[in-house]
């Protein structure tokens, strides 16, 4: 049996107080095993949502993160591997385009998300109500567009925490 390297880069509790220095253990019973890359931590929940909002207040609450935000074909890759390898169905991600139908906008920082791997037919925009995005992991990892609150949706959110980020955001807070 073949083993990919990637199943190599999860990581277990001891490693990821190693990697990001959280002073806590990590509760692992609530993640599938969280991934680290070049000083970027990703974690998918094992609880489900109805809303991103709701979601994204579990990264904070778990590790500090906050929905991941695709940045680069590679990040989109991997990550895709990792939604692949939990199987879930439905993953929150960061992006909305509640703004502008089409034009997905973070959440967090108002930058523009320009990365995209759809799903068939997607995004589709179903019901004029889609205006979150998720990963689907049993459609190869891709995106589809999904609505960003609704009580009968339930959404596992994947959480990422960047530290090359937080470095360069404390060495700007130096004067
Ligand atoms: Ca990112
Ligand atoms: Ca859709």
């Amino acid at each position: 049996m073949s083993v990919s390297p990637f199943v190599f880069l999860l990581l277990s509790a001891i490693n990821v107080i190693w990697a990001i220095g959280v002073a806590q253990v990590p509760d692992l019973t609530q993640m599938y095993p969280p991934l680290g890359v070049s000083n970027r931590l990703y974690y998918i929940s094992k609880a489900k949502f109805v809303s991103y909002a709701q979601a994204s207040t579990w990264c904070s609450q778990n590790l500090g993160g906050y929905p991941a935000e695709i940045d680069t074909a590679e990040e989109l890759k991997f990550i895709e591997q990792y939604a692949i390898f939990t199987k879930v169905r439905k993953i929150f991600i960061a992006g909305t385009d509640a703004g502008k139908d089409g034009v997905f906008l973070s959440q967090r920082t108002g930058a523009p998300i320009t990365v995209f791997d759809w799903a068939k037919g997607e995004p589709n925009n179903s019901g004029g109500v889609e205006d979150c995005l998720e990963l689907n992991g049993n459609k190869q990892g891709r995106m589809n567009d999904t609505p960003c609150s609704r009580a009968s949706v339930f959404h596992n959110v994947l959480c990422e925490r960047d530290l090359n980020e937080e470095k360069r955001q404390k060495m700007k807070a130096v004067p």
